[in-house]
């Protein structure tokens, strides 16, 4: 996670601190904090857990990527819809899902959010608008349009963030998508978690082009780059996105650069990249 450098000196650190920029205050900035740190604890100890055989099946962890779901939750209203692929966690919640309803679904209990029958990837909550959680790769990206549709035939201006990879944004249905979105100018915000892997492979290994916002250009589609590391910044971007799909404009493409230190899922041999990589990133040494 990067931290942005705030003002002060000893001698004015008990004072309250000054908000570090117009649209942001010091409490938003801790609340921020407070998000992403209970993402990364609830991963940590879902991993443990996974070790431990409390969880069994399928689990793919969101350490490294939180700053992206924190920061745009920050720009969403009641009544925003999201939904994402099987790299979830961290979605449920920033979107106010319940902590211990998660875990006890990773749990395979009856207390969690699909009754301990859909585990990590399969979990919904209609009370927060979140529609999973899916383990086919960019399979929710006609969802989030069709979620995009239906606040459109009600004539609200409600968003719906739509998440997917960027091994994902190779898929014939994202194209589709784009053009269906843009035609009936859809007020969905296409967010590309670009961590730069789809499994163990490297993006330059799978994707010809490596601008992958300017995808929607053939179906005009406004898309920008983000520093996905850096929360304020994703507001930042999240706010021109929402607007844009709020004031009836259609889709919008934020690529998220991010990046994702442990590996795909929980059985990974991660052959395929150095731990020098990942500790350069880590130490924010190199650009993601
Ligand atoms: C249609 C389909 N093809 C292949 C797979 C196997 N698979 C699971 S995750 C994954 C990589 C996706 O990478 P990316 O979209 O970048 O998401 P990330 O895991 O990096 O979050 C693949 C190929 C799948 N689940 N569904
Ligand atoms: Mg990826």
């Amino acid at each position: 996670m990067a931290a942005r450098k705030t003002s002060g000196n000893k001698a004015t650190r008990k004072q309250a601190a000054p908000d570090v920029s117009p649209n942001v205050s010091r409490d938003e900035l801790i609340e921020f904090y407070r998000q992403m740190l209970l993402i990364r604890r609830f991963e940590e100890k879902a991993g443990q857990l996974y070790g431990m055989g409390v969880i069994g099946g399928f689990c793919h962890l969101y350490i490294g990527q939180e700053a992206v779901v924190v920061g745009l939750e920050a720009t969403a209203r009641d009544g925003d819809q999201r939904v994402t692929s099987y790299r979830d966690h961290g979605h449920m919640l920033a979107c106010g899902m319940d902590p211990k309803g998660v875990m006890a679904e990773l749990a395979g209990r009856e207390t969690g959010y699909s009754r301990g029958k859909g585990g990590s990837m399969h979990m919904f909550s209609k009370e927060r608008n979140f529609y999973g959680g899916h383990g086919i790769v960019a399979a929710q990206v006609p969802i989030g349009a069709g979620l995009a549709f239906a606040d459109k035939y009600r004539g609200n201006d409600n968003v719906s963030f739509t998440y997917f990879g960027d091994g994902a944004a190779n898929q014939g249905q994202v194209y589709e998508t784009f053009n269906m979105a843009s035609l009936w100018k859809l007020p969905v915000v296409f967010v590309i978690e670009n961590n730069k892997y789809a499994m163990g492979t490297a993006m330059q290994r799978s994707t010809s082009t490596p601008d992958i916002y300017h995808r929607g250009n053939a179906f005009g589609i406004p898309g920008e780059a983000v520093d996905g590391m850096d929360v304020l910044a994703v507001k930042e971007a999240g706010e021109k996105a929402t607007a844009h799909c709020r004031a009836g404009n259609g889709p919008y493409i934020l690529e998220m650069q991010t990046y994702r230190y442990r590996g795909h899922s929980m059985s990974d041999p991660a052959k395929y990249r150095s731990r020098e990589e990942v500790q350069k990133v880590q130490i924010g040494r190199a650009h993601v």
